[in-house]
């Protein structure tokens, strides 16, 4: 459950870290399944401007497993059900694993960027971004422009192997809005706004920098021509004690 303050802030800057959404032990559960068939099956690489690589693994149902009861967790679906103000359904989810010293960059963008071009008509669209290690700025955590939610979206084309948005237009927005460096502790909960411009630099540090992240379109905004992520239907929200549960199935 939000706070009213962590809403405001959310109208305001277009993203809100909520510490301590996941315990230590629901973390330790996922990173046990980072590499699990499931994540290493699906798992690309996309060349940042500087050819460095970032790993990804993503999927568009929730699926019935641990990376599915995040996906479907209450504590995450209802916070963004409170931040879009209506129901939604899931679009997809990703792992991304930024591996030390040659886990590379994500360019700046709005993921209403893409979300655009898959027929979604509205950008009430939220991400969800669960740190699983610590995340810094030696190891690229995540960066965003405070209120870029409110620009409205700018011309998205390739930069390296990715999809950035107009280069010249950031950068008038950062001299606008200036930047922050989202610093994340274990289990925390980086929510923010499909419109928000983010990016994240190379991990040039020893440790991995890895993360589990949630989508999601309202209801009431789905894509028109059959194309987009995800089914559209509300969420079946999974147990509060789900995770822990794939993690004793596991142990037993
Ligand atoms: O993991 C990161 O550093 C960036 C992720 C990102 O920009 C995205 O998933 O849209």
């Amino acid at each position: 459950m939000l706070t009213a303050e962590q809403i405001t802030a959310y109208d305001r800057d277009g993203y809100v870290l909520v510490p301590d959404l996941f315990s230590a032990e629901e973390i330790a559960i996922l990173l046990s399944h980072v590499n699990d068939p499931r994540v290493g099956g699906h798992t690309w690489a996309a060349k940042d401007a500087a050819g460095k690589e970032s790993k990804l693994s993503l999927w568009m149902d929730t699926g019935d497993d641990v990376f599915g009861a995040v996906s479907a967790s209450p504590r995450v679906v209802t916070a963004v059900q409170m931040l879009l103000r209506e129901e939604v359904y899931h679009w997809h989810s990703k792992v991304m694993l930024k591996e030390p010293r040659v886990g590379g960059a994500w360019e700046w963008h709005q993921d209403y960027g893409y979300w655009y071009g898959d027929g979604c008509l509205y950008p009430r669209m939220l991400s969800c971004m669960i740190a699983l290690d610590p995340a810094t700025r030696g190891n690229g955590c995540l960066k965003v422009i405070p209120g870029s939610h409110l620009l409205g979206r700018f011309d998205h084309g390739r930069v390296g192997g990715q999809n950035g948005a107009d280069q010249e237009r950031v950068q008038a927005a950062i001299a606008r809005l200036g930047e922050v460096y989202c610093e994340a502790p274990a289990g925390s909960a980086l929510f923010f706004h499909g419109n928000t411009f983010h990016s994240s630099e190379a991990n040039l540090s020893d440790h991995p920098r890895r993360a589990y992240i949630c989508c999601y379109n309202a209801l009431s905004n789905p894509p028109y021509g059959g194309k987009g992520h995800g089914k559209v239907e509300p969420i079946r929200m999974a147990a509060d004690d789900a995770i822990l549960r794939h993690g004793a199935t596991v142990a037993g």
